[in-house]
C-alpha cells in the first residue's frame, strides 16, 4: 500500500469491507455522498468481483429499512453506507426497528476528521451520537481519519462487531472520519487493489463462532419444577424474533414441547411456527373475544413478544396461573402484562432444561389434551361462520382479504404484512393460513415508515413476496421505489386503499364529527395511484371482485417484477360486515359454550 492519504483511505475501506464479508456480510446498501467516497469506491471494487452485492439508494431512510429487510430475510448481517450530516439522522427509524426486532445491521457513516469538528465546518454535526440510544455498539475508527488506522485496528473493529452480533443481534453504528483527498487515481486504485488481492483477500481469520451452547443460563431449576406436565396448559406463540436460520431448530423444539405436554398452541401469523405442528388452534382470537372462560388451565408457556390483540392481553391479565415467557435473541423485558417469569435463552435451551428436570414418564409423547380438542372444535365452528360470511357476496373487504388471501397466494411463497390494520386483521381472520411459508411483519416499533423498503429488502432474498399494505403506509415510504432495481424485484403489492389511516376510524369515530376525524386522524390523500405507479414504471391493476383476486395474483406472478394490485374499500360496508360476523359468533357461542359446561 502506498502511504498517501488517498491510497490509505481506499485501502483501509477495502480491508474493512472485505473483513465484513468474512464474517458473513453479503449485501451493502450504498447512499450517495462525497465524504463516503473511499467506502463507495472500495465497495464498487468488491461488487465488480462478486465478493459483495452493492445496491444504491438515494434516500438513507429507505436504505436503512431495505437493509433491515435483507438482514431479516437472510439471517445475515447487512451494511448501510452513508455520507455525513443529516444522512446519518435518516438512519434512526430503521435503527429503532432493528433494535426492537433484534436484527443485525451495521450503519457505516463517513465523517470529517476531528480537526474539522465543532468549528462550524460544512456538513459537520455530532453524528457519532445520533444512533447511540438504539445501537448495541457505537464505534469509530481513528478520529483523525481512517488513514491513521493499521491492520490490527481494522481487524479489531470487525471482531468487536462480530462478538456483539453473536451476543445480542441488533444495530451497530460505525462512524468513520476521512481526511481528504477522498478520490483515488485509477493508477493508485489498481496498484492498491493488486496489493490487497495478493496479501489480504485470500487471508483467513479465526472469528468467533456462534456460542449459543456456552450461554450462561441463569434460570432456576425451581421454575422448571413449577411446570406440571401432567396438568393442562396452553402454549401461545407471538411474533418470531430469532434468526431465520434458526427457524427449523425453533420448530423442532416447539414440536418436542407440544409432544411432551399435549397442550394446544395459539400462534401469531408471523410466529414462524410450522403449519404441521400438532395442536394448532384456528381462530383463537375470536374464541377469546367471545368467551375467555373457555380456557380452563393454570399454566401458560408464552414464546416471544405479545401479539397485538386486546383480547389476548385481557385474557393474560386476568389469568391467575403460572406464565413463563421464552424469548429468542432478546434479553430485554418483553412482558407488558408483567405476570410472567422471563426466560432469556430461547426455546431450544428451555426444552432441554425442561426435559432434564422431568421424570422419564413425563418425557413421553402425550395425546392432545381435552382443552385442545375443545378449542380446535370451537375454532372449526367459527371457520364455518367465517366461510359463509366471506363468500356471502363478492365485494372486497379487509377482513375478507385477511381470510382469503393467505389461502390463494401460493402456500410456499412469503408474505409481509404492514404494521397497521393488516397485521391485526390477519391475526384475527387468517386462520393459521400464513404458517405454510415465512410471514414477516415489523412490529418491534410498529412504524409505517419503512413498509415498501422493507418488503423490497425481503424480496431481494426470498421471492415472490406479497406485501399487504394500507395506502398511507405505502405512500409514506414510496421512495422505496428509488432503491436500485426495485422495480425488477419480484414483489406483489396488495394495496388496500381505504383512503387514509382507517385504523383510526375504529378508535375515534364515536366522539368526533366525520370531518374532524378525517383532519385529525385519518388524513386521507387524494392520490392518483395509476399515475403514481406510471411515474415509477410499476404495473398496476384494480380489483373489485373477490373472485378476481386469484386471477390478479396469477397476473402479478407472471410479471416477475414489482406490481401493485389495488383494492378500493368501502369503509362503511367494512364496518357493517365485521359487526355482523361478531353478532353471528355470539349467537352461536351462547349455545356451544353452555354445551361445554356439560363435558
Ligand atoms: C412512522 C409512523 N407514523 C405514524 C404511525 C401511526 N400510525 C399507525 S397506523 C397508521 C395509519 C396507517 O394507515 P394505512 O397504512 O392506510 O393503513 P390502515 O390503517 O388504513 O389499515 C398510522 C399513521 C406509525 N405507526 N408510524
Amino acid at each position: 500500500m502506498t502511504s498517501s492519504i488517498e491510497c490509505q483511505n481506499f485501502f483501509r475501506s477495502l480491508q474493512l469491507l472485505d473483513l465484513f464479508t468474512k464474517i458473513g456480510v453479503k449485501n451493502l446498501i450504498l447512499c450517495p455522498g462525497s465524504r463516503s467516497a473511499p467506502l463507495a469506491i472500495a465497495a464498487g471494487e468488491l461488487n465488480k468481483r462478486r465478493i459483495l452485492n452493492v445496491f444504491n439508494s438515494i434516500d438513507e431512510r429507505s436504505a436503512g429499512f431495505h437493509s433491515l429487510g435483507i438482514s431479516t430475510a437472510s439471517g445475515d448481517v447487512s451494511l448501510v453506507v452513508t455520507t455525513s450530516g443529516t444522512a446519518v439522522g435518516n438512519l434512526l427509524p430503521a435503527a429503532i426497528e432493528a433494535d426492537k426486532s433484534c436484527k443485525s445491521i451495521v450503519f457505516i457513516t463517513a465523517d470529517r476528521p476531528s480537526r474539522l469538528k465543532n468549528c462550524g465546518s460544512n456538513q459537520t454535526v455530532n453524528q457519532e451520537e445520533f444512533l447511540n440510544s438504539v445501537c448495541r455498539s457505537n464505534l469509530s475508527t481513528n478520529l483523525n481519519g481512517i488513514h491513521e488506522n493499521n491492520d490490527d485496528d481494522i481487524l479489531k473493529i470487525v471482531e468487536t462487531i462480530k462478538k456483539q452480533i453473536l451476543q445480542s443481534p441488533g444495530p451497530i453504528h460505525l462512524n468513520i472520519p476521512f481526511e481528504k483527498p477522498l478520490d483515488i487515481s485509477l493508477n493508485n486504485k489498481k496498484k492498491n487493489f493488486e496489493v490487497f488481492e495478493r496479501f489480504y483477500l485470500k487471508k483467513t481469520y479465526q472469528f468467533l463462532k456462534n456460542d449459543n451452547q456456552n450461554k450462561n443460563i441463569q434460570f432456576s431449576e425451581k421454575c422448571f419444577k413449577r411446570i406440571n406436565l401432567s396438568n393442562p396448559g396452553i402454549i401461545i406463540v407471538g411474533p418470531y424474533q430469532g434468526s431465520t436460520k434458526d427457524l427449523d431448530s425453533f420448530n423442532s423444539a416447539l414440536k418436542k414441547l407440544q409432544e411432551i405436554t399435549g397442550w394446544p398452541v395459539l400462534v401469531d401469523p408471523v410466529s414462524g411456527v410450522s403449519a404441521e405442528l400438532r395442536g394448532l388452534v384456528e381462530n383463537w382470537e375470536l374464541i377469546l373475544k367471545t368467551n375467555k372462560n373457555i380456557i380452563q388451565c393454570d399454566q401458560i408457556l408464552r414464546l416471544g413478544p405479545l401479539s397485538s390483540s386486546n383480547d389476548l392481553e385481557d385474557f393474560l391479565l386476568n389469568f391467575e396461573g403460572l406464565q413463563i415467557l421464552v424469548k429468542e435473541n432478546n434479553i430485554r423485558k418483553l412482558d407488558p402484562i408483567k405476570k410472567s417469569l422471563e426466560y432469556d435463552f430461547g426455546i431450544r435451551n428451555f426444552v432441554n432444561q425442561l426435559l432434564g428436570a422431568s421424570s422419564n414418564d413425563n418425557k413421553k409423547i402425550k395425546p392432545l389434551i381435552n382443552l385442545g380438542k375443545i378449542l380446535i372444535k370451537e375454532g372449526a365452528k367459527i371457520k364455518e361462520i367465517l366461510k359463509e360470511q366471506v363468500f356471502s357476496n363478492t365485494e372486497i373487504t379487509e377482513y375478507k382479504l385477511a381470510n382469503f388471501v393467505p389461502k390463494i397466494w401460493p402456500e410456499n411463497y412469503p408474505i409481509m404484512l404492514s404494521a397497521s390494520s393488516p397485521i391485526r386483521d390477519w391475526l384475527t381472520f387468517s386462520e393459521n393460513a400464513t404458517l405454510t411459508r415465512e410471514c414477516f411483519s415489523f412490529r418491534g416499533a410498529s412504524g409505517i415508515d419503512g413498509t415498501l423498503s422493507l418488503a423490497l429488502g425481503i424480496a431481494r432474498i426470498t421471492k415472490p413476496l406479497l406485501l399487504v399494505t394500507g395506502d398511507l403506509a405505502l405512500i409514506h415510504d414510496i421512495n422505496g421505489f428509488l432503491i436500485e432495481n426495485a422495480i425488477e424485484l419480484n414483489l406483489t403489492i396488495l394495496l388496500i386503499n381505504n383512503n387514509g389511516g382507517n385504523i383510526f376510524n375504529n378508535l375515534y369515530k364515536n366522539n368526533l364529527e366525520e370531518e374532524e376525524l378525517k383532519k385529525l386522524f385519518i388524513m386521507p390523500k387524494s392520490i392518483n395511484w395509476e399515475n403514481l405507479a406510471k411515474g415509477y414504471q410499476v404495473p398496476i391493476k384494480n380489483v373489485s371482485d373477490l373472485n378476481k383476486l386469484r386471477e390478479a395474483f396469477e397476473w402479478s406472478l407472471s410479471m416477475q417484477k414489482s406490481v401493485i394490485i389495488k383494492v378500493d374499500i368501502n369503509v362503511e360496508n367494512e364496518m357493517k360486515g365485521r359487526n355482523l360476523i361478531l353478532k353471528k359468533f355470539s349467537q352461536v357461542n351462547e349455545f356451544t359454550f353452555s354445551n361445554y359446561l356439560n363435558l
